[in-house]
Formats: C-alpha cells, structure tokens, sequence
C-alpha cells in the first residue's frame, strides 16, 4: 500500500454523531429509564436528556458515531489519506466539530449535508465503567441512497478495497448498505459490519439477514452475540457456538472465509472463521476454530471510560487487516487501539501518535 494514495483503500460508513458524555450520571440512568450498559435511539420521553446534560452537567463534547469512531481508529494505524468516511449531518456547529476530528485524525468526510438539519448527537451517560448511549440521528437518518452515486461518492466506492458499515446503520439506512455491499462483496473486496448494539441484531433482524450474506468479517460484543441468538431461537448457546454459526451462514463471495470477531471487554475475544486455511487473516487449520485471544489487563486507574472501545478495536483489527497484517496481529492491533481508547475520555485516541 503506498504512503499517499489516490484513493482511500478504507471506506466507512455510519451515522455521525456528536457524543455530549457526562460522569457520574446515576440519577440520569434512572430518570430516563436508561441501562447501565446499553445503545438506544432516543424516544420521546429521552428528548429532554440534551438540554439537561447541557443545562446541569459538565460536558464533554467529543466526535462520536460508531463507525466514524471506526474510521479513525483505522486512520491512526493507517499512512494518511488512507480512510474515507460517508454519513449525513447538519449544516451546523456540531457538523464542524465532526469535521475537525477527521481532519485533525486522518479521516475524509465525505457527508452528505442536509442545510436546516440538526447534525445527530449522543448522550453518553457514564457511570463507572458502563456507558448508555441514548441517540438522536437527526440529519444521520437522511441519509440518502442517491449520495453513493454522486461522481465523487462513486470514485471512493470504486477505488477502495476495505469497506466498513456500522450495523446502526441499518436502521434507517439497509438500502444504502446494500449498494455498497452487494458492489464490493461482487468484486472479492472486504465488507466488515459491526454488530453495534444488541437492538440490531434484536428489532432489526430482517435488515441483518438481508446484508450477512456479502459480510466476509463481522465484529460484535458478547451482548450482541446473544441478542442475535435469541432471535434465532439459539438462546442456550455458548458465544463459540453463536460465533461459528453466523460464521457459517451462507455467504456470497465463497473465495473469502467469513470471520466472526467477538470481544468481551476485559474477557478473552473469540474469533470464529467459516473455514480455517492457510492464508494470512484467518485461522490456521491445525489451531482451534473458535480461537480465544486474551486481552491485556488494564489496572482500574488506567480505565478512563468505554466509550467507543469496541469501534477502536474494530478500526485497528481492519487497518491491519488492510496492510496484510496475521489474524493474531489484527486482534493484537485492535486490542490496542481500544485499551488506548478507554484510556481517553470518550472514543478518542493519543496525540502525538504512539506507534502500535
Ligand atoms: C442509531 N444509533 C443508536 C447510533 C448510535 C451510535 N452511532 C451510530 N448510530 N448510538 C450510539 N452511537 C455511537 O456509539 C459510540 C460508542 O460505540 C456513539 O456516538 C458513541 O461514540
């Protein structure tokens, strides 16, 4: 991979967001009926949640958004210009500020703009090292179809070879992300999806199913992995066994194994492949299939917060995966880069760079 390409090789795609993350939020958790640990989109009775976090707590505002926390993740281990990022915001501060992460980290914007839209925002309520995620996608869920075949859209679609779609995405967006999957999966390039929440693999099986057919590498955390099996009636199983069984589902472009990555936060991640081989980004056919790498411990004090971890593992584990790197060197990398996030307030990562 040369230093500067003309093209990105790393394509993402999500919502982006602007996280509003505040500490010790106990009393929120209970006035909104939120969980400790857990991703939703905001109903009505959430609304309130913005304008209290601003007016009452002290805020942090950092860039957010799963997939753009991906992308720049996947920047920091990559050489620049190597990761281009697609999602709808507003024309407004919030946008900038999204904006400006990019710039500053490495990541292309390329957002569709929606003037008089709202860019969308996350509340991030944390509460020791649990985080509730409470979103409200605003311009996010605009986004719209005809944006992927603008000329400009069209060439980082055509010249990548790494795609990245976050499963929030498919709330709103299954169309998109088929466009995109269905093109690159068509032509042997990589489709990653992350699972992203336990309510998508839950309320938005059916959009799931539609898109895992052209997913060569699936990410997701042990909550998700159960959601997703107790919507297939697989409610008993074991996370190795969810883990070889959505591995083994079928899958379109069968020259490429379809690898199942699994963290567990502190716990060990598990990684289950279609089928084991000889080639580079895959399990070796004398080693166990799930195998289980262990995650380096961090002591208490080092845990700033979570947010984001699991994106920060998710863009280190494809960046590697884009510069050729071993299936234990992918794991290696994304551990990394996700201890490195939880060491930051917020999905946020070290500046100057460190090398990993
Ligand atoms: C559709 N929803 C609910 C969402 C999100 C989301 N990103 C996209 N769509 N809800 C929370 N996030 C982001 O997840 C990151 C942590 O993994 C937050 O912005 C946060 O940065």
């Amino acid at each position: 991979m040369s230093a500067a390409p003309e093209y990105p090789p790393v394509f993402c795609m999500g919502n982006p967001l602007l996280d509003l993350q505040v500490r010790d939020g106990e009393k929120l958790l209970e006035k909104y009926g939120l969980k400790s640990n857990d991703a939703i989109l905001a109903e009505e009775k959430h609304m309130p949640i913005y304008d209290e976090l601003v007016k009452d707590y002290e805020v942090t505002y950092v860039a957010g958004g799963a997939a753009q926390n991906a992308a720049r993740a996947a920047a920091y281990v990559l050489p620049p210009k190597h990761v281009v990022y697609v999602g709808a915001v507003g024309d407004d501060q919030l946008a900038d500020q999204l904006r400006a992460a990019n710039d500053k980290e490495g990541v292309e914007s390329a957002y569709q703009v929606h003037s008089g839209e709202k860019t969308g925002a996350c509340a991030v309520v944390i509460t020791g090292h649990d985080r509730s995620l409470c979103t409200t996608l605003a311009a996010a869920e605009k986004f719209e179809q005809s944006h992927l075949q603008k000329p400009e859209i069209k060439a980082y679609l055509d010249n990548a070879k790494f795609f990245y779609i976050g499963g929030f995405f498919l709330t709103h967006g299954i169309e998109s992300a088929l466009d995109v999957a269905k093109v690159a999966s068509g032509k042997g390039k990589v489709v990653a999806l992350n699972l992203s929440a336990p309510f998508i693999p839950q309320f938005f099986k059916v959009q799931l199913e539609q898109l895992l057919p052209y997913v060569d590498i699936l990410i997701g955390n042990e909550s998700e992995a159960e959601a997703y099996a107790a919507g297939q009636g697989m409610a008993d199983s074991s996370i190795a066994q969810i883990a070889s069984a959505i591995a083994n589902l079928p899958k379109s472009n069968a020259s490429r194994p379809r690898l199942v990555v699994i963290t567990q936060g502190s716990e060990s991640t598990l990684v289950a492949s279609s089928s084991a081989s000889l080639s580079k980004c895959n399990i070796h056919p004398e080693e166990p299939n799930p195998k289980t790498y262990p995650v380096p411990k961090l002591t208490d004090e080092q845990i700033v917060d979570t947010n984001g971890a699991g994106d920060a593992f998710a863009g280190g584990f494809l960046a590697a995966h884009a510069l050729g790197k071993t299936l234990n060197e992918c794991v290696e990398v994304g551990h990394k880069m996700g201890q490195m996030c939880v060491g930051q307030v917020g999905p946020a990562f070290k500046f100057p760079k460190i090398s990993v």
